[in-house]
């Protein structure tokens, strides 16, 4: 039998078929467009379904079963949606309004947590009793699985670690607060950065890369001058990764895991990464003389980890 795993993103709505051995046969996306009422969202996310099923030859008869990875808090038993920050969702009982559009039952979670499950399934968590992903997104999710089960704290709205302040009256965050770990280490965190040291660089290569025109700074746009040698560039993959660390290192002396896991977009920058914010930690961290330690690693499966584990959704509960 197969399995469907929906992603929705902050930007993208990706679906995919999964067969048992959590490969993805066939794939559909559609533009999340957000903010949009969650009626509309869900028409696409099912117009997706039943595209990543023409792809596959497939109809919903062959499939078992059909989970979703939503950001914001999500209670996996009522199926309620209570805040998503960057949908724009507030109390929206998604899980009603999709199944009655897809026509079967559908489980959901936290993109984030179905991110976790899929890397620990599947990828960089494999061999880890105790698992952390982090992913570095339109926001930072995080999806933390202790010794095989999820954090959801008493409420579901638990191991959000990307609203945990690194910095004290800090950048707004679009849950509230200000100076939240989103705020800084997601790719929108990092766009802002770029632009603020694009602002006092006019001489920096960041500028031809984005045809002077500062609205195309990307996630990219930073390494990429980075790699060309522009001085500007490396000072902003500098204070990202700073904050980064700041973060990371928060997250390893709460929960000390086997594995943390950086996922999400800005993750494929792979080792500029890692060697920044490694040598960070292993300074910080709190478990000092201590053998064995955290291994903090980059993603294995990119962006299907949300599919995969929304996929397997239906075995968590
Ligand atoms: C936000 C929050 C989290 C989510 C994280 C990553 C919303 C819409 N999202 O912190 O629940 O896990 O972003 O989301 O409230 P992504 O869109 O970057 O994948
Ligand atoms: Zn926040």
């Amino acid at each position: 039998m197969y399995r469907v795993g929906i992603d929705l993103g902050g930007t993208n709505i990706a679906v995919g078929i999964v067969d048992d051995n959590n490969n993805i046969i066939a794939r559909a996306t559609e533009k999340t467009n957000a903010p949009r009422p969650c009626e509309e969202i869900c028409e696409s996310i099912s117009i997706a379904v039943n595209n990543a099923l023409k792809n596959a030859n497939l109809t919903l008869d062959d499939v078992s079963s059909i989970g979703a990875g939503i950001p914001g808090t999500v209670n996996p038993e009522t199926g309620v949606i209570g805040f998503s920050n960057n949908l724009g969702f507030s109390d929206v009982p998604l899980t009603e309004i999709l199944e009655k559009k897809v026509g079967k039952k559908i489980f959901i979670d936290n993109d984030a947590n179905a991110a976790a499950l899929g890397e620990m399934i599947a990828g960089a968590g494999k061999d880890a009793k105790s698992f952390v992903a982090v992913t570095l997104g339109t926001g930072v999710g995080g999806g933390t699985i202790i010794d095989g089960k999820m954090l959801l704290g008493s409420n579901f709205a638990g191991g959000e670690l990307g609203h945990t302040v690194i910095e004290v009256d800090g950048a707004e965050c679009t849950c509230g607060r200000r100076g939240c770990f989103e705020a800084y280490s997601s790719a929108t965190g990092l766009i802002r950065i770029t632009k603020e040291v694009m602002m006092k660089n006019n001489d920096s290569k960041m500028w031809e890369l984005v045809g002077d025109d500062i609205t195309c700074v990307s996630g990219k746009t930073a390494f990429d001058a980075m790699r060309l040698g522009d001085k500007a560039g490396t000072e902003v993959v500098d204070i990202y990764c700073k904050y980064l660390a700041c973060g990371i290192t928060n997250i390893v002396n709460v929960f000390q895991p086997d594995v943390l896991c950086i996922g999400g977009g800005v993750s494929r920058e792979g080792d500029n990464i890692l060697s920044r914010i490694v040598p960070v930690v292993e300074r910080e961290r709190f478990s000092k003389n201590i053998e064995k330690q955290t291994v903090i690693k980059t993603a294995e499966l990119g962006n299907d980890a949300g599919i995969i584990g929304a996929a397997s959704l239906s075995n968590l509960y």
